[in-house]
C-alpha cells in the first residue's frame, strides 16, 4: 500500500499560508500527499517539533562570475564556484538558485550563456537558472536572442545604470524594454547613476578620502534614487514591466511605492544587508568585507527596509551572493591599502539569507511567517516563473523542503558557514532558528550539518514567463 520514496512526519506544515500538523508522502521528487497520517515509505525522516517550510528561491547570486574585464576591480577572483555556492545555499535553507550569466561587449547571449553553463553542470547540489546580464544589445541580440531565448526558458535578463563596463544609456534601456516586453522577458535592473558616482569618486579621490567607508559616500542614496526614478520612467514610457534589484532605502522604496500606486508594474527585491548592515560596518579596518553596491545604509535607514517589506512596495528577499575573500584573490587584489575604486564589490549571503530574515523578521515579530515564505520562496518562485514547481509545499510541487528548528539558538560565524570565503559580514549575530535538514526534489541534501546530496543532483531550471502583474497590486 506504500509506494512513497520518504515521508517526513510529525512536522507543522507550511501548506496553504500557515503551518498545519500534516504528514508529507514524497514520490519520484515530487509531493505526492499531504494527510494528517501517513504509513509506510521507503524512508521515514521524524520533523516532530520542527517546521517544515518550501525550500527557499534566491534569485540574485552571483557564481563563479569574475569581475568584468572592464572594471576598476577586474582580475578578482569570486570564492564561490556552483559546488561551494549551492553547497552553503542549501545549508541556509535554499533549494533553487538563480545565478547571472553576463554578457560582454561583442559577446552573444548564448555565448555568454554556453560558459555558465559549462561550470554549473554537473556542479551543483540544488537546482539552478540563469538570468543574463545584457551589457551590448545589439540588434541580433533584441530582435532574435531574446524572443528565442523566453522560449527556451530564459525568461528574465539584467541590466545596469552603472559600472563603466556594463551601463546603457536611457535610449540603449528603452529599447531593451521594448523588445522584451515584446517576448514577455523580464528586464531587472541595477538602477545607480554611473555619472554621479565617477564624479563624486574623483572629487573623494583629489581630497585623499579612498578608505572604503567613503565608497558608501561615493554612491549616496540620491544616485540610487534618481536612477531608480529614471528606470521606472522609462519603464513607464514604454508600457513595460520591471524588478528592480538590491533597493537599499527609504528613498528609492517611495519612488517605487508611489509607481505601485499608480499601478504600473513595477516589483522590487532588497537584500540582507541592507536590514543588518550599515554604513558604520564600513568604518573599520576591514570595511572592504561588507562594501557592495548599493552600499549599506546609515543606521537609521534598516526600519524603512522592513517597512517596505511590511506594506508590500519590496516583493521579495534575495542575496546579492557576490563572494569575495579577504585576501590578495578578492578584497586585497589591489593591496591593503587601494583606493575603494580598486575594491571588488559584493559580499557572501547565500547560507545567512534565510536564517537572518527568519530570526530578525518572523521570531521578532516585524513578518509573519506566510510574509517570510512569500518574501524568500514564494515570491521568487512566482516572479521568475518558477510555480508551481518551486517555491511552495502543494502537492505536484517538487519535494523542495527545509525542515527548521524554530528555537535553535545560533551565533553566525564563519567557520558554521559553508561557502568558499573567509569571512561572513554578519558574524557575531545571535539567531534564533535555523535550517537542520533540507531535501532538494526529495532528496535529503543537508543532515543536521552534514551534507548527504550528490554533487550534480542539481538541475538547471528552464523557467515559464514572469510573473510580474501587469497593473500592481492586481
Ligand atoms: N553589486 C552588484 O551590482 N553586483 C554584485 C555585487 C555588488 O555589490
Ligand atoms: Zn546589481
Ligand atoms: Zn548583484
Amino acid at each position: 500500500m506504500n509506494d512513497f520514496d520518504c515521508v517526513i512526519h510529525g512536522a507543522e506544515v507550511f501548506v496553504g499560508q500557515s503551518l498545519a500538523r500534516c504528514d508529507v508522502g514524497v514520490r519520484n521528487g515530487k509531493v505526492a500527499a499531504l494527510a494528517e497520517r501517513i504509513d509506510g515509505g521507503h524512508s521515514r525522516f521524524d520533523g516532530s517539533g520542527k517546521w517544515l517550510l518550501p525550500g527557499g528561491v534566491d534569485a540574485h547570486c552571483h557564481i563563479d562570475q569574475p569581475p568584468n574585464p572592464g572594471s576598476a576591480a577586474r582580475g578578482a577572483q569570486m570564492a564561490d564556484d556552483f559546488e561551494s555556492g549551492s553547497r552553503s545555499a542549501a545549508f541556509g535553507g535554499t533549494t533553487t538558485l538563480i545565478a547571472f550569466a553576463p554578457q560582454f561587449k561583442g559577446q552573444s547571449l548564448r555565448d555568454a550563456l554556453q560558459v555558465y553553463h559549462a561550470r554549473a553542470t554537473g556542479r551543483s547540489f540544488i537546482d539552478y537558472g540563469f538570468h543574463m546580464i545584457v551589457s551590448d544589445p545589439t540588434d541580433d541580440v533584441l530582435q532574435h536572442e531574446i524572443p528565442a531565448l523566453v522560449e527556451e526558458g530564459y525568461t528574465s535578463i539584467k541590466i545596469y545604470l552603472t559600472y563603466e563596463a556594463l551601463r546603457l544609456s536611457d535610449r540603449q534601456v528603452l529599447e531593451v524594454l521594448d523588445a522584451s516586453n515584446g517576448c514577455g522577458m523580464l528586464t531587472m535592473v541595477h538602477a545607480e547613476n554611473l555619472d554621479c558616482i565617477l564624479w563624486l569618486t574623483d572629487r573623494l579621490e583629489r581630497q585623499g578620502k579612498t578608505a572604503p567607508r567613503y565608497h558608501a559616500e561615493s554612491r549616496p542614496m540620491l544616485v540610487e534614487r534618481e536612477a531608480t526614478f529614471r528606470a521606472v520612467a522609462l519603464a513607464e514610457l514604454v508600457g513595460a514591466p520591471i524588478l528592480i534589484v538590491h533597493v537599499s532605502g527609504r528613498e528609492a522604496i517611495d519612488v517605487i511605492a508611489e509607481a505601485r500606486a499608480r499601478g504600473l508594474p513595477i516589483v522590487a527585491e532588497t537584500c540582507p544587508q541592507y536590514l543588518f548592515l550599515s554604513s558604520d560596518d564600513l568604518h573599520t579596518e576591514d570595511g572592504a568585507k561588507c562594501m557592495c553596491s548599493p552600499p549599506p545604509r546609515a543606521k537609521e535607514n534598516a526600519p524603512f527596509v522592513w517597512r517596505g517589506l511590511q506594506s508590500g512596495a519590496l516583493s521579495l528577499v534575495s542575496s546579492d551572493h557576490a563572494p569575495y575573500r579577504f585576501d590578495e584573490s578578492g578584497k586585497l587584489k589591489y593591496g591593503p591599502r587601494a583606493s575603494f575604486r580598486f575594491i571588488a564589490n559584493g559580499i557572501p549571503g547565500l547560507e545567512t539569507r534565510m536564517p537572518l530574515l527568519f530570526s530578525e523578521g518572523v521570531m521578532a515579530g516585524r513578518l509573519s511567517l506566510a510574509e517570510f515564505v512569500e518574501l524568500c520562496c514564494t515570491a521568487p518562485a512566482r516572479i521568475y516563473g518558477l510555480l508551481p514547481h518551486k517555491g511552495q509545499i502543494a502537492v505536484g510541487a517538487d519535494a523542495d523542503f527545509a525542515l527548521w528548528d524554530p528555537t535553535r539558538k545560533t551565533v553566525i560565524n564563519n567557520a558554521l558557514l559553508h561557502h568558499n570565503v573567509d569571512y561572513t559580514p554578519y558574524a557575531g549575530m545571535q539567531v534564533t532558528g535555523w535550517p537542520t535538514q533540507v531535501w532538494v526534489r526529495g532528496e535529503l541534501v543537508c543532515n543536521d550539518g552534514v551534507l548527504k546530496g550528490a554533487l550534480g543532483h542539481g538541475q538547471f531550471l528552464r523557467r515559464g514567463k514572469h510573473g510580474v502583474p501587469m497593473r500592481a497590486n492586481a
